[in-house]
Parts: C-alpha cells; structure tokens; sequence
C-alpha cells in the first residue's frame, strides 16, 4: 500500500492516525502540493490532486479520508476498532466524522485563508471564531458523557478531532471547555497521535528552516 499525503495536511494526518491505529504497513509518499513540479506528478496520477490518497495492493486508488480509514478498518484486523459493528453506534462515529469535516476543519480552513488574506476583515474572522467555538462547546458536552468522542472506545471519529485540535489550541481560545481539554491532554498520550505530531514537527522545522519553502 502507498499513502500519498502531506505531514501538514490535516485530512492527512486523520489518516495517518488510523494507519498507525490499524499497525498497517504503508509506503509513504510525500506531495508538496505547493511545489508545482510535485503537483503536476500527483495531478498525473490522481487529475483531482486532493490528499490524502491510498494506492492499495491491488492498485486501487481510494481518495476520501473517511472512506481510505473504513477501507483500512475492513482489511486490517488490531485491537483498534474504528468503525463499530453495532449500528447505532455506528451511524453515530459516522455522524460526528462528518460534523467535525464538515463545521470544524473545513471551518478552520477558511479561518487560515482570512488570516493569511489582506484583504478579511476583523468582523469575518470573529464571525469564523464565534462558529466554532460553538462547534467546540458541543463537542465538549458530548465529551462530559464519553472518554473518547463516541464512548470507551478510539474511533474514525477521534482520527478526525485531533488533528482540528492541533490547530485550534493554537489560534482559538479554548480554555473555557474543561473537557476538551482534559481529551486534548489525553489525545497527547496516544501511541498513533505521538508519531502523527512527531512527522508534524519535523515538517514544521524543514519549512521554518526554508528547506521545503515553496511558495
Ligand atoms: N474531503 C477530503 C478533503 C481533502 C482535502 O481538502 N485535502 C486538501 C489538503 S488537507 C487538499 O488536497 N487540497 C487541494 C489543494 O490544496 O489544492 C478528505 O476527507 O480527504
């Protein structure tokens, strides 16, 4: 299996948790979608040039973050079990997937672009923040119930939350939601998580340094 991601792309490392949750081996491939030259070759490969992207054994290609970790969830057997066979259950992991894609991430993707933008305006990005930190004061609710987002166990829903955490904690007040942080605090003691956050880093550092400083 070959994996091509981007250790700073967060659909990314929501995959990559799983990889590291399932213990399945992997090829990685990294795309700098900022570099012209690497996305062109990733554009050959894949026209829609959206990462993350699993090439499975059989030569498949499976684009989608929660569908590449519901195809890892069926092929790789691990104590970890992302999607849960009980229906309700189910639907409900799938459920807060798509809440946090959908009104966290993506949300927080434009939060970036207005702050990297000239041109927003301070009433667009508090208007953002305010959005979220409802999102957020949900999800702490949900977490007063439940150690992990959907229960006991660490699920397709938990891959998605932590890497939004990752950025929110930095640029988004967040100390009022006790329970979100005490799983941000915990998220930080996962196996999978560590590694994901140790690639995040050395990204980090190669970018900060200019190594990898493509415009
Ligand atoms: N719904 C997709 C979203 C993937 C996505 O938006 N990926 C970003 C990087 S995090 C991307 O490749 N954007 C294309 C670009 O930057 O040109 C998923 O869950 O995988």
């Amino acid at each position: 299996m070959e994996l091509f991601y981007h250790p700073l792309s967060r659909y990314s490392q929501k995959v990559l948790i799983a990889l590291y949750e399932k213990q399945a081996n992997f090829y990685p491939r990294i795309v700098d979608l900022r570099d012209p030259f690497s996305r062109q070759k990733f554009h050959q490969l894949y026209p829609h040039a959206r990462l993350p992207l699993l090439k499975t054994q059989d030569e498949q290609l499976i684009p989608e973050s929660s569908i590449i970790i519901e195809y890892l969830d069926r092929h790789f057997n691990s104590s970890t079990q992302l999607l849960p066979t009980e229906p309700m259950h189910n639907l409900q992991v799938r459920l807060f997937d798509r809440l946090i894609d959908n009104d966290i991430s993506n949300s927080l993707f434009q939060l970036e672009k207005l702050h990297d933008s000239d041109k927003s305006s301070e009433f667009e990005i508090k208007k953002l923040e305010k959005q979220l930190l409802l999102q957020f004061q949900h999800l702490d609710t949900q977490l007063a119930q439940h150690h992990w987002i959907c229960g006991d166990s660490f699920t397709l829903a938990d891959c998605a939350l932590i890497p939004c955490l990752n950025y929110s904690f930095r640029h988004l007040n967040l100390l009022d939601f006790d329970q979100v942080w005490r799983y941000w605090q915990q998220a930080q003691l996962r196996g999978a998580w560590m590694l994901v956050q140790e690639e995040i880093l050395l990204a980090e550092m190669e970018d900060n340094i200019g190594k990898r400083g493509i415009p």
